[in-house]
């Protein structure tokens, strides 16, 4: 099996998500977007938020993000990776993975022909420093340990904005000088994925939003984050967590 995980800070796994809870999340992530939809017809961005927060649910315009948190709880962070995801997740944290509920997410990205006005992609970022506080992350702490399982429920990489990557793996934390102007000369890589592949990050992998001009379609995306069992970072000690298991059924072929 490969371990690029380990060596380079990033997978991509074709088909690594299962299918029936790809299909079953993807129906209640799109039912929500449909509401956000037709709440936006009526009402600025914010005010959305604000009536999707007196609901429980915490959304950020700027990425039309939100929070998975209790929504779907008994679907969103059970039976989603498939085995051989599940041994990669566990080789890079050295042991059992739990899904940290409080940092899972639904994410919405559009092409620059129909942004809406609010809304940015994903600029430069390591997932180890700003999950802990994504509304204003803290610029003094170290990274954290921990694996995002990027998934998206539609294609994207192509017609639909993706990710871009960038080679190699530093493990230290860029300063924000670093991120506003990285390494032109480091490859990067902008790969082209299918609904319900699973692209797996380590904390420290350097990594934004790929969106050119071409693009013509929006892409929706779910993430999860992977801590330790035995050592789940401090930072996240009061977060509530469940049993990263192996999905029973195979995902896209
Ligand atoms: O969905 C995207 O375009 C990027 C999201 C991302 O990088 C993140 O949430 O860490």
């Amino acid at each position: 099996m490969s371990r690029t995980l380990v060596r380079d800070g990033c997978e991509l796994i074709a088909g690594g998500a299962s299918l029936g809870w790809l299909e079953a999340l993807s129906t209640g992530v799109h039912r929500l977007y449909e509401r956000i939809r037709l709440l936006s017809l009526r009402m600025t961005p914010w005010a959305v938020a604000q009536q999707l927060a007196l609901e429980g649910v915490l959304y950020l315009p700027t990425a039309e993000s939100f929070h998975l948190g209790a929504l779907y709880r008994d679907l969103w962070a059970r039976d989603a990776l498939n085995d051989v995801v599940v041994d990669v997740i566990e080789a890079e944290l050295g042991g059992s993975a739990d899904v940290d509920l409080h940092l899972g997410w639904a994410r919405r990205q559009y092409p620059e022909c129909c942004r809406p006005a609010v809304h940015a992609p994903h600029s430069w970022h390591q997932d180890g420093a700003c999950a802990a506080n994504v509304v204003a992350p803290e610029p003094t702490v170290g990274l954290v340990s921990m694996v995002t399982a990027w998934i998206p429920l539609t294609d994207c990489g192509e017609h639909a904005p993706g990710l871009e990557l960038s080679e190699g793996r530093r493990r230290e934390r860029y300063t924000p000088e670093q991120l506003s102007d990285p390494d032109p000369k480091v490859e990067r890589w902008r790969p082209v994925m299918r609904r319900g592949d699973v692209m797996l990050m380590s904390g420290d992998k350097l990594h934004r939003t790929h969106v050119v001009p071409t693009m013509l379609a929006a892409r929706t995306c779910v993430e999860l984050r992977l801590l330790s069992r035995d050592q789940p970072p401090a930072r996240f000690a009061d977060h509530a967590r469940v049993p990263l298991l192996r999905a029973c059924q195979p995902g896209i072929p």
